[in-house]
This record gives structure tokens, C-alpha cells and sequence, in this order.
């Protein structure tokens, strides 16, 4: 009875987009199973690691033949016989076997599935849950969620130029607690909607379409959504953006269609800083694209100490890139997700780098999810701090928060919520 890996297969599943999309399951000697399904994102950073496609004109050209072939004969003939416990040899191995510096061979999608199940088997070997398994006996905090209200960007036709229109409850004193805050806000958005004209249902991840005159109009009511809501906006409910800028333009100038046309960088963070000065934000993720790092440092240093900069595109999940980016002062907060960099091992590392700098962490899902709920025990597990999933319907998103409430529940008495302890230097002194 060992925690020897005994076989590795891999199977075509659908994500949430009805999408074709990957699911390992590893088996280890001593019978312990692990199994996970890889996410998949719409506004890409061109520096993540790629998924494998067949191409074609079968589904749109997103199946996942190929990925799931190389599980199942170069991948399982390579990892069989390791011992599930040793993440970072296992993960170590799979980069080698592909051997690209972007997982383009055997494809991030096939890789990230494999990292993850075998992650979740050496949890059941150790018949401990998965975030307890990471811990590893230290304390942990449950971490802040943010949740989406509104959805746009690439993820609802483009609607609104600013990708996600999101809540953060850091006062909620625990995780229960910011969801029935959230969902005060969010029902109350819901009506605001309505009565501004007919609603148009919800975007890729569950929040409302985005039916607006301006990005500032958005600001305005999800403004009076949270007061609405019975709660305090900039109070107890803040809000937090994920403007996504690399869907906007990049250092030669940033498109915003719903409002004036064309900014230049220095306009761009002149834009995003007024916002940060005229709305109840504590928390702005990539407001300038992947390499327009200028724009990006100049907004870090105008409002850094108060509000959370948080790099997606700029950093995808990477250790060195993390690391070029605080040198140069980009922002103080990484967003973690393990499908841009491929491995479980290559992801923590990119999260212990921005935890060194004293930065944020934000364990978040990607647009395409499904059921899996790997990210709720990372998050939880690996004390990011803060957690990141989308709206708050649609079950692939709800199945996280969900399993929040059991991890929190789990913990028990002892469970400390993050609330403003996960941002980084000042900015959870000066908005308590
Ligand atoms: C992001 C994510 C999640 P995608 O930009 O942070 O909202 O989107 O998965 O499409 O990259
Ligand atoms: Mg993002």
C-alpha cells in the first residue's frame, strides 16, 4: 500500500461554455483516487502557458483529442510509479516531458488536469480534505471572496470595456456572512437593472449583463445597488474591478469604446484613477496591459497604498515575472491561477514570490469552469487570503462558494476570516 501512482487516464469533459475541456484521474497503488477538470479562459494573457486544441471545424475547433491522447500514453507512461506526494517532482517531470516553455506540446489544459488529480490523490491517500493537506498542521485563514455583479469585456460581447464588475465584503466577519451580504447586492443589482430596461440575462460567469450608457454608468449602479441593498457601499461592501486592459488596447493606446474612443497610457491610468477616487473601489485588477508595465506602476504609485493592484495578464501565475514586477512596482497583489502557468508546484511558487514581497494573493477561477472545486482548498489551504470566482449563480461558480461554506465549517471555531489582513501594506488599515 503505497502512494505510488498505479495509472493515469484522461477523459474528454464539457465546461461551462459547452466547451470541450480535460479530466485526469489518477490512481495510486494504495487506492486512493484524485481527479480534476481544466478551466479555461477568454481574456488570455499572451505569456500563459497554452492549451492543446485539435482545431478543425469539430466543436468550434476547441476539442481536446489530442490533449487527452498524450494523459493517457506519454504522460501516464511517465509519471507511473512516482509517488504522489512529491508535487514538485511530479510536476517537475511533466515540464521536462513537455519540454516547451509554454506547455504548447502536450498542452496546459492535459498538464494542469494531471498536476491538480494528482494533488487531490495524495490529499485522499493522506485521508486528510484537500486544504487541510496543504496547510500541513499551520493555521489558515478562509479566505475574502470577491464576486461579480456584472459581467463584461470579453466574457458579454464586449458590452462594457471593463471585464468584471465585482463585490468585497472585508468586514463580513466571515464567509457565510459576505455571500448573504453578496447576495443582497446582487438581487439588488438584478432590480436596478430591470428597471433601467429589460434585463438581458447573465455573462459568461453568472453576473448580469451589462446593459450600460457608459463604464461609469456601471460604477453608478453598482454603487446604488450595494446602498440599495441595505448595506454601506466604501463601508462594509467595496467594490473591486477587473478592468482586463489587455482586451483594451496595450502601451500605444487603450480603447474605450462604451465611453471617449481612444486613451493614450497616461490617460488610461488618469481614467482608472479617478475612478478609484470618485467610487468606493478597494481592489483594481489589470488596469493596463500585459506589458504596458509604465501605465500599470504609474497607477500602483498614485493609489497603491490604499487600493489593491492586482497583476492577471501582467504576471500569469509566474514566479520570475512576479518578481521583475515588484522590482519595477506594478502593483502589490498577484492573481493566482494554475492553468496560466500549468503546474500546482509552478503555481505556488508564483504565489510564495508575491506573498515575500508583502503583496496580496488572489486564488481565482478562470471564465470556462465546471464543477471542480480544486481552487476553494488552494485558496483556502495555501493562505492566499483572497478567493476569486465569478457571479454568484450558475452552479460551476456556486459550487466553489460552496464548498467554502463546508471548508469553513470544517475549521470550525478556530476559523479565522481574512477580511483586511489579506491586502498588502496599508490598504486594509486605511479602509477598516
Ligand atoms: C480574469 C478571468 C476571470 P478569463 O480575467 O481574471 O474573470 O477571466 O478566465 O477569461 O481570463
Ligand atoms: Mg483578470
Amino acid at each position: 500500500m503505497t502512494s505510488r501512482i498505479a495509472s493515469v487516464t484522461g477523459r474528454q469533459l464539457w465546461d461551462s461554455r459547452g466547451r470541450p475541456t480535460v479530466e485526469a484521474e489518477v490512481h495510486l497503488e494504495s487506492g486512493a483516487i484524485g481527479r480534476s477538470i481544466a478551466p479555461a479562459g477568454a481574456s488570455r494573457g499572451a505569456h500563459e502557458a497554452i492549451d492543446l486544441r485539435d482545431g478543425g471545424d469539430v466543436f468550434g475547433g476547441f476539442g481536446v483529442n489530442r490533449a487527452v491522447a498524450g494523459i493517457g500514453a506519454e504522460i501516464a507512461g511517465a509519471i507511473t510509479g512516482m509517488d504522489a506526494r512529491d508535487q514538485a517532482g511530479v510536476d517537475n517531470m511533466l515540464c521536462d516531458l513537455d519540454g516547451t516553455p509554454n506547455k504548447a506540446r502536450l498542452g496546459a489544459n492535459a498538464i494542469v488536469a494531471v498536476s491538480m488529480a494528482v494533488l487531490h490523490a495524495a490529499a485522499a491517500d493522506a485521508r486528510e480534505p484537500l486544504w487541510r493537506y496543504l496547510a500541513d498542521r499551520k493555521k489558515v485563514r478562509v479566505p475574502l471572496p470577491e464576486i461579480q455583479i456584472f459581467g463584461g469585456g470579453a466574457h458579454a460581447g464586449r458590452r462594457t470595456d471593463v471585464q468584471d464588475f465585482m463585490v468585497m465584503c472585508p468586514k463580513a466577519g466571515s464567509f457565510r456572512r459576505a455571500l448573504e451580504i453578496t447576495d443582497d447586492v446582487y438581487r439588488a443589482a438584478g432590480r436596478l437593472m430591470e428597471a433601467k430596461g429589460p434585463l438581458s440575462g447573465v455573462a459568461d460567469e453568472g453576473g448580469w449583463w451589462p446593459n450600460f450608457a457608459s463604464n461609469e454608468d456601471a460604477l453608478d449602479t453598482l454603487t446604488r445597488a450595494i446602498d440599495a441593498s441595505g448595506h454601506r457601499a466604501g463601508d462594509d461592501v467595496f467594490i473591486s474591478l477587473d478592468i482586463a486592459a489587455n482586451e483594451l488596447g496595450d502601451a500605444d493606446g487603450y480603447t474605450l469604446a462604451l465611453d471617449d474612443g481612444r486613451l493614450s497610457g497616461e490617460e488610461m491610468a488618469a481614467r482608472i484613477i479617478a475612478w478609484s477616487k470618485r467610487y468606493p473601489i478597494l481592489s483594481i485588477e489589470d488596469p493596463a496591459g500585459q506589458d504596458d508595465w509604465t501605465t500599470m506602476a504609474a497607477v500602483t504609485a498614485a493609489v497603491g497604498e490604499c487600493v489593491q493592484i492586482i497583476g492577471d495578464d501582467v504576471l500569469v501565475t509566474n514566479a520570475a515575472r512576479v518578481e521583475r514586477a515588484a522590482e519595477a512596482g506594478v502593483c502589490n497583489a498577484a492573481l493566482i491561477k494554475v492553468n496560466q502557468v500549468g503546474t500546482v508546484t509552478e503555481a505556488k511558487a508564483a504565489l510564495n514570490a508575491a506573498v515575500a514581497r508583502g503583496w496580496g494573493a488572489i486564488v481565482s477561477a478562470r471564465s470556462g469552469e465546471s464543477e471542480d472545486v480544486t481552487i476553494a482548498h488552494l485558496a483556502t489551504g495555501w493562505d492566499a487570503g483572497q478567493l476569486k470566482v465569478g457571479s454568484f449563480t450558475r452552479s460551476e461558480r456556486m459550487a466553489k462558494w460552496n464548498e467554502m461554506l463546508r471548508i469553513e465549517e470544517a475549521i470550525g471555531t478556530d476559523a479565522e476570516f481574512a477580511g483586511f489582513s489579506a491586502f498588502a501594506g496599508s490598504i486594509g488599515r486605511v479602509n477598516a
